[in-house]
């Protein structure tokens, strides 16, 4: 067959920070070398395409965001084996090259061989854009994905295929933030069954870890969010008790959770909204001797974290992870295995579908705290 021509398409173009996306003509070039242009099928917003959307710094822009999605395989680039024209793929921020002295090893996920570069927008081997607009000026990518496109360019480490029994707009899910909470649960802690768990923030990634914790066989599951709405939807995912922060008076968070809830403190807390006040109530809540503190959100204010020296001493553990510990190419087969199998939940997440057109209705949705997972159909 003839080499893979630019193609040109539709795409929600992000001008300045903070500023509605705008539906424009993009040129998509060709795949290089372990890159694979995909047609999308569905996107769906992330909290952390907002986050990036609303810095205002014009390095950043113009850009297309967007990076959990499902779409099929258009063309590949050269020494692309693993999947074909016409396959199902989603795609990951993380790469999984499975052959850095990460990917090799049980105890990382954060692949070496392709890192994660943050502030790029551009493909991660070569440093260039794929994208060009109507003037032919280049267009940033964001986070090694771009789904915000009728056609996009990902390197090869950076998708995973999708079994054709799996609904496109489940398979999107598991991209980035559902993934991230059911892996920080299943992977990262490895929660045991009957331990308590905290998650603090019930966002889609603190509702995930819910899931995750209640698949491992958590005996309770703490959700604490200021939204009274949360506990409903909640109770999907697993969570059988409830703390409002509003509603505790002058008590502190830990004082609620460690002396009235679970005489000692949480085996395991999760920290999944990115507030560094936030990730020292999760370890203050959690257990001495063997309680884990689990770091999910993006601290964006860049303040350090506050713990109390003794409560280290006394065997609590805090830590981190990227993409809920989750390897993509041979963890997020486990969980679409696992949906298609009634165990896994994900239709739950769904709570808004939109034409690509309206794309602009998914960022108002998730500002406002309305939306849990909002499909975008191209
Ligand atoms: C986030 C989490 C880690 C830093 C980049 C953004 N990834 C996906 O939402
Ligand atoms: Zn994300």
């Amino acid at each position: 067959s003839s080499a893979p021509k630019p193609i040109r398409c539709r795409a929600a173009v992000c001008r300045a920070g903070g500023e509605p996306l705008q539906i424009e003509d993009v040129v998509v070039a060709p795949p290089r070398a372990y890159e694979v242009r995909i047609k999308i099928i569905c996107t769906s917003l992330c909290h952390s395409d907002v986050t990036i959307w609303s810095i205002k710094d014009p390095a950043g822009f113009p850009r297309i965001f967007g990076h959990e999605a499902v779409g099929v395989v258009e063309s590949v680039g050269e020494h692309v084996e693993e999947v074909s024209v016409g396959d199902m793929v989603l795609s990951c921020f993380l790469a999984h090259c499975g052959d850095c002295v990460d990917c090799r090893s049980v105890r990382s996920n954060v692949c070496s061989g392709v890192p994660l570069g943050l502030q790029e927008g551009v493909m991660p081997r070569d440093g260039t854009s794929r994208f060009t607009d109507a003037s032919g000026a280049p267009v940033q990518h964001f986070l090694n994905v771009s789904s915000f496109s009728e056609y996009t360019v990902v390197d090869v480490t950076h998708v995973v295929k999708v079994a054709a029994a799996m609904p496109p707009e489940k398979a999107c899910l598991l991209s980035c933030g559902v993934s991230t909470g059911v892996g920080a649960a299943w992977k990262v802690a490895a929660v045991e069954p009957k331990s308590t768990v905290a998650v603090f923030g019930l966002g889609s990634v603190g509702l995930a870890v819910a899931e995750g914790a209640r698949l491992q066989g958590a005996g309770r599951i703490i959700g604490v969010d200021l939204n009274p709405d949360k506990f409903e939807i909640g109770k999907t995912f697993g969570v059988t008790d409830f703390v409002n922060p509003m509603d505790i008076g002058e008590r502190s968070i830990s004082e609620v959770v460690i002396k009235e809830m679970t005489g000692g403190g949480a085996d395991y807390c999760f920290e999944c909204i990115g507030l560094a006040s936030l990730m020292s109530d999760a370890f203050q809540s959690c257990r001495p001797g063997w309680g884990k503190t689990i770091i999910l959100g993006v601290e964006m204010h860049f303040s350090p974290v506050s713990i109390n020296p003794y409560e280290i001493l006394q065997g609590k553990t805090i830590m981190g992870s990227l993409f809920g510990g989750i390897k993509a190419k041979t963890d997020i087969p486990i969980l679409m295995n696992r949906y298609l199998n009634k165990e896994l939940h994900l239709d739950e997440f769904i709570t808004h579908e939109v034409g690509f057109h309206d794309i602009n209705k998914a960022f108002e949705l998730l500002m406002a705290g309305k939306s849990l997972r909002c499909i975008i159909w191209m």
